[in-house]
């Protein structure tokens, strides 16, 4: 059964953003492909994960609450990819920034599985998780905003780079926020409105930014080969 007609906004959206990378890819130079493939694998990893939450599959009953940890699945695989993204725009090469990002990934995945650990626990303890997942997230900010941005300005790619990086950290400040005021917090808002939140959030920090990040690849700005 279908769920909700959100939940059919997000596919529609997904698949037309899929779409709509796959055209402008083919026009990518072919060194640039690269930026193509980071942003359909994102919203096609997203499309698996909302049609999971349509069909009723992407959530659990766990603990006196319903935890959509579809979520969390989609998230753990996007965002290490949406990193990767940013950070092609960071170094001229790929040896300048793979330890960075691997640094990146660790940091990023610890802060998403802490975040569902959070969501599967009762109060106070879904607190205590937030906290947690909050340290990784600031170190994930605190390697863009210090190393990764040394490393663009070293490689003279800063215009990019820190558009990219300003649009990232804006969107995925969010996070945290609707989740401590939805239902895996504080419950201040109702399960609708915390979905609608999810969702433009999602769209515009995986569509809005791929888009974003391939105009500036088609203007040949990422060279990290
Ligand atoms: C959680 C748990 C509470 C603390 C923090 C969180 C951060 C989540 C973020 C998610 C970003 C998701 C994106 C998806 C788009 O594809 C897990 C909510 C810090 C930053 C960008």
């Amino acid at each position: 059964m279908w769920r909700t007609t959100f939940l059919h906004d997000r596919l529609d959206r997904n698949a037309a953003g899929g779409v709509l990378f796959w055209l402008i890819s083919r026009r990518l130079p072919q060194v640039e492909k690269r930026h193509g493939v980071a942003a359909m694998t994102i919203v096609f990893v997203a499309f698996a994960n909302y049609f999971a939450m349509a069909l009723g599959q992407g959530d659990i009953f766990f603990n006196g609450r319903t935890v959509y940890f579809a979520r969390y699945t989609d998230w753990v695989i996007t965002t290490p990819i949406l990193l990767a993204s940013l950070a092609m725009f960071a170094g001229n090469t790929l040896s300048r920034i793979a330890t960075l990002l691997a640094a990146l990934i660790a940091a990023d995945v610890y802060m998403i599985v802490t975040g569902l650990v959070g969501n599967l626990s009762s109060a106070p303890y879904n607190y205590y998780w937030w906290i947690i997942s909050m340290v990784a997230f600031l170190v994930v900010l605190g390697l863009i905003w210090g190393p990764l941005r040394q490393r663009a300005s070293e490689d003279g790619q800063m215009a990019p780079f820190s558009k990219l990086a300003s649009m990232l950290t804006a969107l995925w400040v969010c996070y945290p926020i609707v989740w401590l005021v939805g239902s895996s917090g504080a419950e201040l808002i109702s399960v609708t409105v915390e979905s609608w939140l999810y969702l433009v959030l999602d769209v515009t920090a995986k569509v809005g930014f791929g888009f974003v990040a391939l105009s500036a690849a088609r203007q040949g700005q990422s060279r990290a080969h």
